[in-house]
């Protein structure tokens, strides 16, 4: 459910603001169109994130097969006190934000005092879940002003260009980009930091399939579900009759590539109706649309990212199985 009518804060303390481009409609409409009638039929993995699906990985980060999450957080409380050191006053952007729980373990560290003089900026395409959370961190740490943004996290141009800000992008969503966008995507953030900025980067890393495989096949089909829910998305804004049940969940681990691939595959031949091309698009039994890829990441591919980005390793925080990486970097 969303936000303001049910969490009582004080108004100002959260501000929202809707920032999607404009001719965002069109692009939508054009990604998805352009990735249903590639010959290995795609969806870009951003459509997700609709309110269900928020909710349905939020659900998928409490799984005990997705250890991302936990290991994500666990190493937050080990390492925040270097942290928050940093964090004397100014501003914190968190990009991909989702539920806030992360930026929540760091925040917790700072002294209340010191709390107020931070603003946080949670940029999220997810308008509901932003809403929700911005009114959670405002009610959870009082005093603090929360600036949300619903955009892209690729919209640089939104951000406020004050001094020694911390940029967070959790939860190895870095990952969900292939390499060279994710080099791009570290590029163009670079050439908006300045000396005294800091990014902190969570990635996760390569390890034994079996583990990773488990993590994207969860035993209650949740991630199958959060898979499927990608159609109902696409049903709504392009006015395809998908049926998400006669799609089977496929994820794999692909170690040359190292990442994980999900897909849905059609259980039987079949036609969708898709107003904006000419006939039915069609899909063979077995033929699979491809929805989100998952990279994982070796200490070596981050130092490479890092250098190709322009950007430079301070700290690096790894777990003791060596499962998912905390990566503190400034501008070179
Ligand atoms: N950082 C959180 C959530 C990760 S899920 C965590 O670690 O738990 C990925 C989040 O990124 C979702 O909240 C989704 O809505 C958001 N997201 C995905 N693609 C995005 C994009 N292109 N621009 C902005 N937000 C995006
Ligand atoms: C948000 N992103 C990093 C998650 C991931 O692990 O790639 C999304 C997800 N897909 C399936 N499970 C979780």
């Amino acid at each position: 459910m969303s936000s303001s009518s049910h969490i009582s804060c004080p108004a100002s303390a959260v501000e929202i603001r809707h920032c999607l481009r404009e001719k965002n409609e069109n692009r939508t409409l054009w990604s998805i169109l352009h990735g249903l009638s590639a010959p290995q039929k795609k969806i870009p993995s951003v459509y997700f994130y609709d309110d269900t699906g928020s909710k349905l990985f939020e659900h998928i980060t409490r799984l005990p097969e997705y250890y991302p999450n936990r290991t994500e957080k666990n190493l937050l409380k080990q390492m925040r006190q270097d942290i928050v050191g940093f964090l004397q006053q100014g501003d914190v952007i968190e990009f991909g934000s989702g539920d806030c729980s992360k930026i929540s373990l760091l925040l917790e560290a700072v002294p209340a005092p010191r709390r107020q003089r931070i603003r946080y900026i949670p940029v999220d395409v997810s308008g509901a879940a932003l809403r929700e959370s911005a009114h959670a961190v405002v009610k959870r740490f009082p005093g603090i002003a929360v600036q949300g943004l619903v955009a892209d996290f690729g919209q640089f141009e939104l951000l406020p260009s004050r001094q020694d800000r911390l940029f967070c992008f959790f939860g190895s969503t870095l990952g969900n980009l292939s390499r060279d966008e994710a080099v791009e995507y570290l590029s163009s953030l670079c050439r908006v930091m300045r000396q005294g900025d800091a990014l902190l980067l969570g990635l996760d890393m390569t390890k034994q399939k079996d583990v990773l495989e488990r993590a994207y096949n969860d035993s209650q089909g949740v991630t199958a579900e959060f898979n499927r829910n990608i159609l109902r998305v696409v049903n709504c804004i392009a006015g395809t009759d998908f049926d998400p049940d006669r799609f089977a969940h496929l994820a794999f681990y692909d170690e040359t590539l190292c990442r994980i691939e999900m897909h849905l595959q059609a259980l039987g031949d079949m036609e969708v109706r898709c107003p904006h091309v000419k006939g039915k698009l069609k899909l063979t039994e077995g033929e699979t649309i491809h929805t989100e890829n998952s990279h994982k990441f070796t200490p070596k591919q981050i130092a490479r990212m890092a250098a190709d980005a322009g950007l430079m390793i301070r700290r690096m925080y790894t777990d003791e199985n060596r499962w998912f990486s905390l990566v503190q970097l400034t501008k070179r």
